[in-house]
């Protein structure tokens, strides 16, 4: 984790949602973005939620990832304690393969956006290159490395012989 003023915040239910969860970190770490990752549980850490979203804003965060499974309550209620933009993973559960938490966070009521990304690695992933595009929006030198980013998968893609 760098050792900068976080710009973003990863939070998530539970530890057994950080393997997945990681996967946005990873991505932030890649491309240098100072980030603070803790869990926090709307169901079971409901005050702790709170102050986080609350306090988010004022402490310099730019954007919330927020990842959760089955009864998926996390990125929502955040989103209703903050006007940052909140970034909802879902992440995949052992009964309902993660079907559960993306209804959860994506069926949000109008007027309280929370953008839901897909269910486990994929969505973890893509919620990390998000943030990094809402960052770059006001940094040069980070939408030129998105830009690499980008151009390094064409050339990959372009590449693959069957
Ligand atoms: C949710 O319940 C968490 O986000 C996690 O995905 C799920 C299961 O949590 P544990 O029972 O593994 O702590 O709140």
């Amino acid at each position: 984790m760098s050792e900068n003023k976080p710009l973003v915040g990863i939070i998530m239910g539970s530890n057994s949602d950080w393997p997945t969860i990681s996967q946005a970190a990873d991505i932030l770490d890649s491309f240098g973005v100072p980030y603070e990752a803790e869990v926090v549980s709307a169901h079971r850490t409901p005050e702790k939620m709170y102050e986080y979203a609350k306090s988010a804003k004022a402490r310099g965060l730019k954007c919330i990832i927020a990842g959760a499974g089955g009864a998926a309550h996390l990125p929502g209620m955040v989103s209703a304690l903050t006007t940052l933009p909140v970034l909802g993973v879902p992440v995949e559960s052992k009964s309902l393969k993660g079907m559960d938490s993306l209804l959860s966070i994506v069926q949000m009521p109008g007027g309280v956006p929370t953008a839901t990304f897909a269910i486990g690695a994929a969505g973890a992933k893509n919620a990390g290159l998000y943030a990094t595009s809402i960052l770059a929006l006001s940094d040069e030198s980070l939408s030129d490395k998105l830009d690499d980013f980008r151009k390094q998968q064409r050339v990959k893609v372009e590449s693959m012989k069957l």
